[in-house]
Order: structure tokens, then sequence, then C-alpha cells
């Protein structure tokens, strides 16, 4: 969260890629070579042990046909896998040989608060030329990743893979064990990503509709005709926006820092096992993640060992991880297909059985339909008044700016009176429902319902994890809880502002939970983006809608217009960063301190 100094590279946003990646300039830097390469069969480099040396600087890179500088660990994008096991206390040495502050915080990992890596909060940071040690034990097993977590570094290339090896081996033993990594590189510096976005939201969208096409409606018809629910469906229905406002006019995505032209490939003999250990290391991007032709057992998720169930497809937001088993058969190549949520662009890679086979690669899913429910929730399904709009007005005299807003907000269907609070909803919260410009609209029945794939993914044919396949093996660790914390997460898209009850890190006071507390964590999505949530230093235990357990997430997506809860064991005392994961969001403003004490 310092800031940096901006690279000041600005370039043309180029959708196709050639997909090369250079690391010989690596050695003038002091670093190892990259391990990148055109043929894209290099496997990331595992160090593992108890102790570390990794070092933050600077790699060229070339994913798009132009060069640039990425930053990376130790050389190499992803840096290297780090292998621990269970039980073990490892000791990381980070050096920075960055011009700027940097820091690496590890996602996921349940540890003393100032061994998490979150500048301003867990230490200082990193300065340019320093290092800090980081020393914990590991107390878990399975998937996760690291990243910084200053500033943009993030989406410049500083992450990678963490797999823990469990103490009492693996619950589902496989032949074969690959991490599949997924990211999405710009080859335009994130700081001009983020002024991009401020001055116009839907920057990086393709296929708007147009707002004066919109305006020229209402003066001919009247508003209320003009807002009929039939027609603003085939006006908004392809309206992209709401699902990812960075796309892939700018990213390429990327499976273990190969681009798609480069295939990332792992091999396999037929017979085998394999475990897929997927993470979303991206910044802004959720897949839809699918091998075709092969069934996907889920084992993980988060880390964190499940009832297997077996599936075509699944979404993967930003932050989270699965482990998948595959079984690929016969003597041909199987297609990675990670397509981006909103058909942008995908990343790709190829199970093998032997060098140089490839198999088909399929074409991108049509842009997904929002349908009612991403934008009313439960409303949609009973009839009921969808959105409260904040401070609407007439239309006219209406900045061009202050229209697009309008139609966005009264695109969410029958407009219920501004500020109307919902009664069911404000037994339960102890604070007035956020208002104000922060909040561009706010959801007055938000929908529960779990089992929904999401946008995109409904009845298309394929078995879709949902969050309602996520059953944990174990017990949680909070078996009731004591009170509720009701949190909305709010945002004027417009503007590109982004927080938690309407108010943005930089207004809002801390959360305080109380040392030893297991508490409720109630999220509702008054937005029309899915929002991958994290808080760090504890467990979100994800519940059912009625309450029951599910499952343990250190990240939780909230779907538009849905309620999500989780219990909260406040188990760790110090200060805690929880935000959202996309990464413009958190540094627009959807970022909370949690203290526990
Ligand atoms: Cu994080």
């Amino acid at each position: 969260m310092y800031p940096t100094k901006p690279r000041g590279i600005l370039l043309p946003r180029r959708r196709f890629v050639q997909g090369l990646a250079l690391g010989g300039a690596a050695a003038m830097l002091g670093l190892r070579p990259g391990r990148l390469s055109a043929q894209g069969s290099s496997m990331p480099a595992v160090l593992s042990g108890s102790s570390y040396d990794l070092t933050i600087g600077e790699l060229p890179v070339d994913f798009t046909g132009h060069r640039r500088v990425a930053t990376v660990v130790n050389g190499q994008l992803p840096g290297p896998l780090l292998r621990w096991r269970e039980g073990d206390t490892i000791t990381l040495r980070v050096r920075n040989r960055l011009p700027v502050s940097s820091s690496i915080h590890w996602h996921g990992i349940i540890l003393p608060s100032d061994m998490d890596g979150v500048p301003g909060l867990s230490f200082a940071g990193i300065p340019s030329g320093g290092e800090y040690t980081y020393r914990f034990t590991v107390n878990q097993k399975g998937t996760y990743w690291y990243h910084s977590h200053t500033r943009f570094q993030e989406q410049t290339g500083l992450y990678g893979p963490i797999v823990i090896e469990p103490r009492g081996g693996m619950r589902h033993p496989t032949e074969r064990d690959y991490v599949v990594m997924l990211n999405d590189w710009s080859d335009t510096d994130p700081e001009r990503i983020y002024a991009n976005l401020k001055k116009q939201s839907d920057y990086y969208n393709l296929g708007q509709p147009t707002v004066g096409g919109f305006l020229h409606d209402v003066r001919r018809d009247g508003l209320s005709q003009a807002l009929a629910e039939r027609r603003m469906w085939e006006r908004m229905r392809m309206n992209t926006r709401d699902l990812s406002d960075v796309t892939g006019m700018t990213y390429t995505y990327l499976m273990n820092g190969h681009a798609p032209a480069a295939n990332w490939t792992g091999l396999f003999k037929p017979g085998e096992k394999l475990r897929l250990r997927f993470i979303n290391g991206s910044a802004m991007t959720f897949f839809d993640v699918r091998i075709p032709g092969l069934k996907m057992t889920v084992v993980a998720a988060d880390g964190q060992d499940i009832e297997p169930v077996s599936v075509d497809e699944f979404r993967i937001g930003v932050a989270e991880t699965y482990d998948v088993i595959v079984k690929p058969h016969g003597d041909r190549a199987w297609t990675i297909f990670a397509q981006a949520m909103d058909r942008s662009g995908y990343a790709r890679g190829t199970l093998t059985p032997g060098a140089g086979m490839t198999a088909e690669v399929p074409p991108l899913d049509p842009r997904p339909v929002l349908s009612m429910v991403d934008m009313m929730g439960a409303a949609a399904m009973h009839g009921m008044p969808g959105m409260a709009i904040g401070g609407m007005k007439g239309m006219s005299g209406m900045t061009h700016d202050m229209a697009h807003e309008a139609m966005d907000q009264m695109a969410m269907g029958h407009m219920g009176s501004p500020h109307t609070i919902d009664a069911a909803d404000a037994s339960r919260v102890a604070s007035p429902p956020p208002t104000g410009p922060e909040v561009a609209m706010r959801v007055l029945h938000p929908r529960r319902n779990l089992d929904d794939p999401g946008a995109g993914l409904r009845h298309n044919g394929r078995r879709v994890l949902t969050y309602a396949d996520l059953h944990a093996v174990d017990a949680p660790i909070s078996p009731s809880v004591g009170r509720e914390v009701v949190l909305h997460l709010t945002g004027n898209m417009q503007r590109y502002l982004w927080s938690f009850n309407g108010q943005r890190f930089s207004d809002a006071k801390p959360l305080r939970f109380r040392y030893g507390e297991h508490l409720r964590v109630t999220l509702i999505n008054d937005t029309m983006m899915a929002h991958p949530i994290h808080l760090h230093g504890m467990w979100s235990e994800l519940e059912s809608p009625d309450g029951a357990f599910q499952a343990r997430k250190h990240t939780v997506v909230v779907q538009p217009a849905q309620q999500v809860s989780y219990r909260v064991s406040a188990d760790v005392l110090g200060r805690w960063a929880y935000h959202c994961h996309l990464l413009y969001h958190m540094e627009a403003g959807m970022f909370r301190e949690v203290v526990v004490a």
C-alpha cells in the first residue's frame, strides 16, 4: 500500500499476443536468468526446506512482442514454487532490490500478524535495498500462494505458488502433481490502468451500449416506458462492464507464466492420476476452467480438503485455489482451458503424453448475460422491489456522467424509493445501511443461493462447481457464533469508488474483533460485480443459507446481489487486512483494517 513511482511505460493496447518471453537480460540485473521460454515446457523452479533466500527484483519479459520490465522473485515469473512441510518452522529472508519499497504477503497462511507482510499493518514494508526476515510455524497443508501487498506490484509479476505437504501423507495420492497458476499480464503500467479506470470506468470494456441511445428513448417515450423491463434487458444484457472492469483489451492471460501461444505443458503417462493445483494469482480476472473431454474431481478449495466432487468446469475467483484430480487417458493431448469470465481472452496449457502434441483449443463461450438475480437478488424471484437508488433526480439537465450513472442505476430494474430500508435487513444491521456518493445502489432483497455458478455458467450443459458443492472433511473451528457483523459491499462504478458500507478505507475506522470470540460475518453485495473478499490471519468458514458449516476458505467470492455468511474465530491478536482481492478495487477503497484485541 505504499506508493510506487510509476515507471512511465505507456504503450498501445494489444489483444493478440505472440507469447514469447525473454530472460537473457536478467543477468545484467544480477539475477538468475528467467526460465521462461518460447517452447513453454519448463516447470517453475521449486525451493524446499526450512530456510529460504528470496530476492525481489526486475526481469525483462516479452509476452506480446514488446519488451517490458516485470517485478519478480528470484528472477522468475511466477516466482519459485515454495514447498513447505506441515509442522515445520520456516525462515524466509526477503531482499528488495527494487528502486521502491516492497513486501511479500503469504496468502491464506495462518501466522502472527508481524509475519503477514502488509505494509502499514504488519510491518513498515521492505525498503529499497533492505531486507526482512519472516519466520513462522506452518500449521496447515495444501495449495496457497504469495504476492506483493505493495501498490500494484502484484499486477507486474510479484507472485508465486506455495505447496504445503501434509504430515500424514496425501489424502488422495497421485502419480503427478502440477501447479497451474493463472495470471493477467498487461504491457501497460498499472498506474496508467488505474488512472484510466478513474477517468473512465468502462475504459477497458468492449461492446458498450451507448448512453445517447438510451437518452434518446427517454426523451421520445418518457422515463417509465424507457425503463420497461423487456427493453431494458435488450439494452443491458450485452454490457460486459459489470462482469470485469479490466479485460483482454489490455490483458494477456498467463498459465504458469506462459501466454496462450507459448502453451505451458505438463506431461503424463496414460492412466496416471494427476493433481492440478489451480491458483488464481490474477490482479482482476476470474477464470472459468475446464479440460474439454475430461472430468475433474475437486478435492480441495483454498488449500482445505473437501469431499470430492466431480465437475466439468469451475469458476476460480481472484486469489482462490482449487486442487483437482484428473485421469487423462489415451495417446492424446488435452487442453487446459481457462477463459476469462467476460470472455475477452483465455489462458491455455496442455497435458500431453509426448512433447509436441497439442489438443484443440475451444472457442470462447458467448459473452455472459447478466440475469435478473444478478441485479435484484431474491426480488427477481418474488417480484419485489429490487434496488434502492441513491439520489435519483429527473433526467433533464444531467451532465454526461450523471446520465451515464443514472442509466446504470435504473438498469437495476424496478426502482424502489430512494434510501428505502428493508425491514428484515435493518433488524440485523447495527448501523443504518450505507448511503451517499460512495453508494450507487443497494440490493433490498439479496439472494442467498450458493448453488448458483454465476453469470455465464448457468445452464451451459456442463456440470459446474458451486459453493454449495464445497463440504469440508473436518469440523469447523467455530462450532457456533456469538454475534454477527454485517457489511455491505458497495460501489459507485461510474466514479470507480469501491468500499465496505459506503466508506472507503481512508475514511473508515477499523473493525474490532474481541480476542477469542467467534463471530459471523455477513456480506451483502450491493453491486453488480462479483467481489473476492479476503480476510487475513483468520479463516472464513463459509456457511450454507441455513447456517450450516460448509467449508473453510481464505477468500470468499460474493456474487452480484448475493448475501454470504461465514464464521470467524478471532484467535490471533493484531492488525489485519480485510479487502476485496480485485487489485484496483482494493486500492480504490474496498479495504478495512481488522483489529483483534
Ligand atoms: Cu491477500
